[in-house]
């Protein structure tokens, strides 16, 4: 029998768990360590692949000394699409409030309401005293800063620093793969988690599950429809029309594998041949994307942290607020483009807020569809940069006639 995709799996898993949640009711709890274990091995991958995939994407800063020119160019652009994607995910989950309305109360024993630490005591938390212990401790917001800081450093440092480059880069690979391991057993993890969940509190659970859906794809789509269509307007001279129609087969091969490394040939292909930007300018910034701009990821952090907060009955802080915007850039930052680094990274953001990683297990069990959104959305928006940088470029190089990039209709 062909090997069935991963899509399918996860679908039959779904559907099993709410089969045997709505028979067996809470006796399913008997599969729920299975839901714990598919938990574990998320948690046991976030540390060191956050620390590789955010080094390597800062040093990826460092290729292509001869197109170091368009680097600023090109971070800013990823850092502003990144930025409203995340302002527009925010609002539309506050708006749909996907998590509202349920009253799980939290599995964990009753814990003192944590006192909210002061911005300064936040932003000085930031900083590690001793980085191997934010590394065993899992201080994820210390192992950000470490990553960071060690990434500039590296690129100061230049050539005596590549040995340790390349071993972040080596390590970037090695969790990516540990990644796709853990996502092929994602089947069984969803279902020891959704059916002592369905077995517990009934159908009534998939709704918020539904409205999540709901709420990320609706983030997607006006990122697409309003960022990226006024950026390739505005900067890239270029009609939308003519941008989603030449970046259409990687758009769909993006939603369809939730792999945007997978998808770069075809982005590559897809930016060259059809929206006329050249293999130099491609090749560097589709690159960089693929490494360092998943804006797909970031809304994907900021709706699915509201949905958890709402699931639990948390209310955020303002602090608590900056702190998810800021997550989410460094996941936009982080994020592999692979099956389910998404996911993986969410328990980075919640552990940065204190929310209940338990969230992730809700969240789990419609995350493959969730993802198929964010990834199209991370090449979309990787393919948005290089036709605005291509037209940045000619206009540098060319002030008086900057030609159009692409075959403007
Ligand atoms: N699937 C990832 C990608 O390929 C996105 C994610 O999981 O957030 O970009």
């Amino acid at each position: 029998m062909k090997k069935m995709n991963m899509l399918s799996q996860i679908f039959i898993a779904f559907v099993l768990a709410i089969i045997f949640g709505i028979i067996f009711g809470p006796r399913m709890e008997i599969v729920q360590p299975l839901g714990d274990l598919f938990l574990r091995l998320i948690q046991f991958i976030v540390v060191p692949l956050v620390l590789a995939s955010l080094i390597t994407g800062i040093t990826s800063l460092n290729n292509g000394k001869k197109l170091l020119s368009i680097g600023g160019k090109t971070i800013s652009y990823f850092l502003v699409t990144t930025l409203v994607a995340i302002m527009i995910g925010l609002t539309v989950a506050f708006i749909i409030s996907p998590g509202e309305g349920v009253n799980l109360e939290l599995p964990t024993e009753e814990t003192e309401p944590a006192e909210i630490p002061s911005m300064v005591d936040t932003i000085l938390n930031f900083v590690p005293i001793n980085p191997f212990e934010s590394l065993t401790t899992g201080n994820i917001i210390q192992i950000v800063f470490i990553a960071i800081a060690f990434g500039i450093a590296i690129i100061a440092v230049g050539e005596k620093a590549k040995p340790l480059a390349d071993f972040f880069e080596a390590l970037a690979e090695v969790m990516y793969k540990l990644t796709g391991i853990i996502m092929k057993v994602a089947p069984i993890g969803i279902f020891g988690i959704l059916a002592p969940i369905v077995g517990s509190y009934g159908l009534s659970i998939l709704i918020p599950l539904l409205k999540i859906i709901l709420a990320v794809a609706i983030a997607c789509v006006l990122q697409l429809l309003v960022t990226y269509s006024i950026a390739v307007r505005a900067f890239g001279k270029m009609s939308p029309i003519t941008f989603y129609r030449g970046i259409a087969p990687a758009a769909i091969f993006a939603f369809s594998t939730a792999s945007s490394a997978g998808t770069l040939p075809i982005t590559l292909k897809n930016t060259e041949e059809n929206l006329g930007v050249s293999k130099e300018i491609s090749s560097f910034v589709l690159a960089l994307g693929a490494t360092m701009n998943s804006d797909g990821a970031a809304i994907y952090q900021a709706v699915a942290v509201i949905f958890i907060a709402q699931f639990f009955n948390i209310e955020l802080s303002f602090i608590q607020i900056l702190t998810v915007i800021f997550m989410a850039v460094v996941v936009s930052i982080g994020a592999a483009g692979v099956p389910g680094a998404g996911l993986i990274m969410l328990t980075m953001v919640l552990q940065a807020v204190n929310l209940p990683l338990e969230g992730i297990a809700i969240i789990a069990a419609v995350d493959r569809i969730l993802d198929m959104f964010r990834t199209s959305t991370n090449v979309i928006g990787d393919a948005t940069a290089a036709v605005v940088v291509q037209q940045w470029e000619d206009k540098r190089k060319k002030p008086g006639n900057a030609k159009r990039v692409g075959n403007v209709s």
